[in-house]
């Protein structure tokens, strides 16, 4: 090996030493992680093949492994415009949701956020995959990849909370004896914390242990998880308005500034967080099946989708009838 190669595995290794840094970021790797190995054990035939053609080769045609990229990137130059769609803040103690009002990036630009994102990339998807090169305007792998880790990070509860206190980033408490901020308890910590009190500190035994509860205890409540009211390919905003309901009641609970949060916390919070990793794998692996699911065709596909939130269909709307062929 010469040296430049030397040189350039360190540097790369210590960048991402440096990206590993916890920050803003979404569920941690871990979370990020498991809803995506929850979702690839849930596709369809179809889906798991279009997964594995888009997929990086380095994936070795494990979603999982890819799961975190947006994270990885958002500090770039180029991505940074793609670090405000992890989340989306909501007015202070509201504890509501509302795209038109909410679905905005920190300058105002509309459908900046992690539920717009999430319509974009599905969109992408749906009008991309199969269609011949010259209309395919996105890289789609990319699409994969941002919407297999917005649909995690929207089930996070604090991605969707409070403006002033970032999502709990501003809120310093402490997590045990060591101290942190709230955003990253919910992001990591507690996963962390499960990991080393109940799986043996092996994400593999968490993840079959959520899986065990989506197929036996959570199986009659899988197709309300699933369904979209109007049988669109995804519905990321009752998604979001379950996390702000989530944050309310449970994560900004008894989590004042400078508190020290334990036990108590822990095991009275720590359901919510692993039914929001099943759900978030469950519906990933859901939207994905829907949205490389031959039947319905691409354009009855396009056409559910000019039903989302209106102030969101303008960019939409004007996406589609550009590409004329889709159009019928
Ligand atoms: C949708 O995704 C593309 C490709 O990443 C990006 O250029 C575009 O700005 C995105 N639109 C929104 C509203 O995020
Ligand atoms: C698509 O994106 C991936 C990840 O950024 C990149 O490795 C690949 O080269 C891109 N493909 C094209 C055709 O640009
Ligand atoms: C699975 O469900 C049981 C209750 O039936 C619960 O005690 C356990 O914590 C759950 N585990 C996970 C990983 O969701
Ligand atoms: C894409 O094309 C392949 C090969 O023709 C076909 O098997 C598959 O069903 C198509 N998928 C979609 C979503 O149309
Ligand atoms: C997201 C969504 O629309 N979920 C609905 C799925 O179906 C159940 C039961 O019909 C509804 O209660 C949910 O609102």
């Amino acid at each position: 090996m010469s040296h430049l190669e030397l040189w350039w595995i360190k540097s790369t290794c210590s960048i991402f030493l440096l990206l590993s840094i916890p920050g803003v970021i979404g569920w941690g790797k871990e979370g990020h992680y498991a809803t995506c190995k929850i979702a690839q054990s849930f596709l369809s035939e179809e889906a798991l093949n279009a997964v594995k053609e888009l997929l990086p080769e380095t994936a070795e045609g494990d979603l999982a492994s890819v799961c975190s990229w947006p994270d990885e990137i958002k500090w770039m130059h180029k991505w940074h415009w793609t670090s405000e769609l992890h989340y989306v803040d909501t007015p202070d103690f509201r504890c509501n949701y509302d795209y038109c009002r909410d679905c905005h990036d920190s300058s105002g630009v509309k459908d900046r956020c992690v539920t717009g994102a999430i319509y974009n990339y599905t969109e992408q998807l749906i009008t991309g995959y199969n269609a011949s090169n010259s209309v395919v305007k996105y890289n789609l792998t990319e699409a994969l990849m941002f919407l297999s880790h917005y649909i995690g990070d929207v089930h996070q509860p604090l991605h969707v909370s409070f403006t002033s206190d970032e999502g709990g980033n501003t809120i310093i408490v402490r997590w045990y004896k060591r101290k942190t901020n709230l955003h990253h308890i919910w992001d990591t910590d507690m996963i962390e914390s499960a990991m080393k009190t109940f799986y043996d500190k092996d994400i593999d035994i968490m993840i079959s242990a959520i899986e065990k509860n989506i197929t036996d205890r959570w199986s009659n409540d899988i197709s309300s998880w699933v369904n979209c009211t109007s049988g669109e390919e995804v519905c990321p905003d009752p998604w979001a308005s379950e996390s702000i309901k989530y944050s309310c009641n449970y994560a900004y609970r008894n989590a004042t500034p400078g508190s020290t949060l334990g036990d108590e916390y822990f095991y009275s919070r720590l359901p919510i967080v692993e039914m929001r990793l099943a759900q978030g794998g469950v519906r990933l692996a859901a939207t994905l099946n829907r949205i490389f699911d031959p039947y319905p065709s691409v354009s009855q596909k396009v056409a559910y989708f000019g039903k989302y939130p209106t102030c969101a269909t303008h960019y939409l709307k004007l996406d589609v009838s550009q590409q004329t062929s889709f159009v019928n």
